[in-house]
């Protein structure tokens, strides 16, 4: 890297971490401990996957996406001193809302949770007549408080930037259909006040390969001065059906909808037993990253085969340097 990489965030010299394994080339190398979080780690789970963890205090908490055992979709809360080992909520995030049309729960999957200002905001893809983005806050991860959908149905993969862009909040995501959406594209939207959503901006199109179908923003993207790093989702369709792979590009800081660089090959794509094997065969769903802007250390989680939850790691200048490498917009 020729000039001198600044990332932006809290350091985390505690992050969960392994070097890259001796005679791996890999841009990205999952942990020797994954899955990390097995799907039965509480009673009533058929799985837990796709879920997003954060750094709080000096320990992590998270949403956990949790399908139970009569197959409904709900979001769980959970903590950790590691990263690593997790305790999850047996109940479900009973979210406090004041409008009971908003706040009756239908459905709720594929959390993510960002921190901006002075407290935690989740998004998820939230069942309101389709589905669409949910949104909500939290200080403690105890007591949840609901805010209006972000969009009509029917959206998925809501993503918050993790401070204010030209004064307002920011969010990604992915306008969908009702089904196993055939198609997507990554758009950006702006608000002034996390209720009114607009400024809609297209950021990505899909396009060959292992992003051919559809395109969704993975884990909270990441402030360096090279620009805003995403982690995204790629979907490839094969005869045996839908494949999900994950890539990573660079975003414009002021103009996010502006794509810098785009890395034409996946950082990972479903390969291990784990990723291939389970409820939905072929699938790494990355929806959180931890990253120690010190040390750049990079920690991507990501769900495996709709079933359980997994980590990766990677060094966030390296990844900047495959990008620019291997960059097609
Ligand atoms: C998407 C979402 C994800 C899931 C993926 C593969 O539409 O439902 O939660 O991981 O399909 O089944």
């Amino acid at each position: 890297m020729s000039k001198k990489l600044n990332i932006v965030g809290t350091p985390l010299p505690n992050m969960p971490w392994e070097e890259r394994p001796e005679g791996s080339n890999e841009i990205v190398w999952r942990s020797s401990q994954n899955p990390i979080i097995p799907r039965d780690l509480i009673p009533t789970s058929n799985s837990i996957f796709n879920s997003a963890v954060i750094p709080f205090g000096d320990e992590y908490r998270g949403v956990f996406r949790v399908d139970n055992t009569a197959r409904e979709m709900k979001l769980h809360a959970g903590r950790s001193k590691d990263g690593l080992n997790w305790e999850i909520e047996h109940e479900p995030i009973e979210f406090l809302c004041d409008d009971p049309e908003i706040g009756k729960f239908v459905y709720g999957y594929d959390p993510r949770v960002c921190w901006i200002d002075d407290r935690y905001y989740v998004t998820w893809c939230n069942g309101y007549h389709g589905p669409t983005i949910g949104a909500a806050y939290t200080y403690d991860f105890e007591e949840f408080h609901q805010l209006e959908n972000a969009y009509l149905p029917f959206n998925r993969n809501g993503v918050m930037f993790p401070r204010k862009i030209n004064g307002n909040f920011a969010m990604l995501s992915r306008p969908s259909d009702n089904g196993h959406t055939p198609f997507g594209d990554i758009f950006y939207s702006e608000s002034p006040d996390m209720t009114y959503w607009g400024k809609h901006r297209h950021v990505m199109a899909t396009k060959g390969g292992w992003e051919s179908v559809k395109i969704g923003a993975g884990p909270i993207p990441i402030e360096t001065s090279e620009g805003w790093l995403m982690i995204y989702h790629g979907v490839l369709n094969s005869c045996n059906g839908f494949v999900y792979s994950m890539g990573a590009a660079l975003l414009d800081l002021e103009k996010p909808w502006i794509v810098k660089h785009r890395a034409k090959p996946y950082i990972l794509s479903p390969q291990k037993l784990y990723e291939c094997v389970g409820d939905v065969p072929n699938v790494a769903f990355p929806c959180a990253a931890l990253h120690d802007p010190d040390t750049g250390r990079l920690a991507i989680y990501y769900g495996g085969a709709d079933t359980v939850v997994c980590v990766a790691y990677t060094k966030i200048d390296e990844l900047i340097d495959f990008i620019k490498k291997n960059s097609e917009i």
